[in-house]
């Protein structure tokens, strides 16, 4: 146990105060001679663990906040989230090459996952050589479209969002964020971990008749693509071409009654990335 601590205490990538606290801490740890490191799964996997030491430890993990007043509408990682036209999920992202088990003064695990994994946002330069080449990158998004008064709409279950469909749903002028929930929440689609090409997205004209007809700006839906597999490409250019349209896509729209909220998303700061993880929350009004 002695020889375990002094080994995690000579780590060397952390900055001085936080070693210094670290080791603090450790210090007290070695003292009462209880293990720091847990014995369950890793939390990242959805399992509460429990401590090595007095009593059991259960991380509280939640959908809402303050009583329902703040939502979470977006998907946690996990390994068996879909992935686009994969049968297989996204499989592993994280790692735990230093770990506290294995003498390090704390756990630091690595991530690797595409940037349109999960709940995540598009950036004009997804679709567009040329926007991409000019450095629309998610760190460019406004802000200001990711945040602010949304509507939560439910689609007809029967058909694609079609020019058709978009005219039926009487969206106001005015209106600037819209989440669009399809049968792909009924489905669960995104609590699938092959990937199902018959989700329903915007078919082209539908998306033609959003840009044309409405002030919408920030569009968010409930699978991994705002657009219909049948117009993948189609459907984008039309969103993205005008570089005013922020596509937020594999919300998780379960559970939540439509009408209007806040809505507030924020992506990582990842120049040079047409697309990124993005968490979504939705607060009552
Ligand atoms: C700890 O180190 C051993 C030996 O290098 C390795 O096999 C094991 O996977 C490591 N465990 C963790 C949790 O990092
Ligand atoms: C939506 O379009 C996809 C192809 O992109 C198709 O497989 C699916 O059946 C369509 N859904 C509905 C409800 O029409
Ligand atoms: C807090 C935390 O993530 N602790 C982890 C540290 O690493 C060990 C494995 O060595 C995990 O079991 C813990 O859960």
């Amino acid at each position: 146990m002695i020889i375990h601590c002094q080994s995690a205490a000579m780590e060397k990538s952390l900055l001085f105060p936080l070693r210094f606290l670290l080791a603090m801490s450790l210090a007290v740890l070695c003292a009462s001679s209880a293990h720091p490191a847990y014995d369950g799964e890793l939390p990242a996997f959805g399992i509460a663990v429990s401590s090595a030491g007095d009593g059991d430890l259960v991380a509280v993990r939640r959908e809402e906040y303050d009583g329902g007043r703040i939502i979470d509408i977006s998907h946690y990682y996990r390994e068996d989230m879909p992935a686009f036209e994969s049968a297989e999920g996204i499989g592993q992202f994280l790692w735990l090459p230093k770990s506290m088990k294995n003498g390090s003064l704390a756990n630091n695990s690595e991530m690797k996952m595409p940037a349109h994994t999960g709940t995540h946002v598009d950036a004009p330069g997804h679709v567009f050589q040329h926007y991409f080449e000019a450095g629309f990158d998610v760190d460019t998004l406004d802000l200001e479209v990711l945040n602010g008064p949304a509507l939560l709409v439910d689609i007809p279950r029967d058909k694609n969002i079609t020019a058709e469909v978009m005219e039926s749903l009487h969206i106001p002028r005015g209106v600037r964020r819209v989440l669009f929930r399809t049968s792909n929440t009924d489905r669960k689609l995104m609590w699938k971990k092959e990937f199902d090409s018959s989700y329903v997205g915007f078919m082209k004209d539908g998306a033609r008749w959003l840009v044309d007809n409405t002030d919408i700006k920030l569009v968010g839906v409930d699978y991994l693509s705002a657009a219909a597999f049948d117009d993948l490409i189609p459907s984008h250019l039309e969103f993205l071409e005008n570089r005013e349209i922020i596509l937020v896509e594999a919300l998780k729209l379960d559970d939540v009654k439509a009408g209007v909220y806040n809505v507030h998303c924020l992506p990582l700061r990842l120049r040079g990335a047409e697309g990124s993880p993005i968490r979504c929350i939705l607060i009552k009004q």
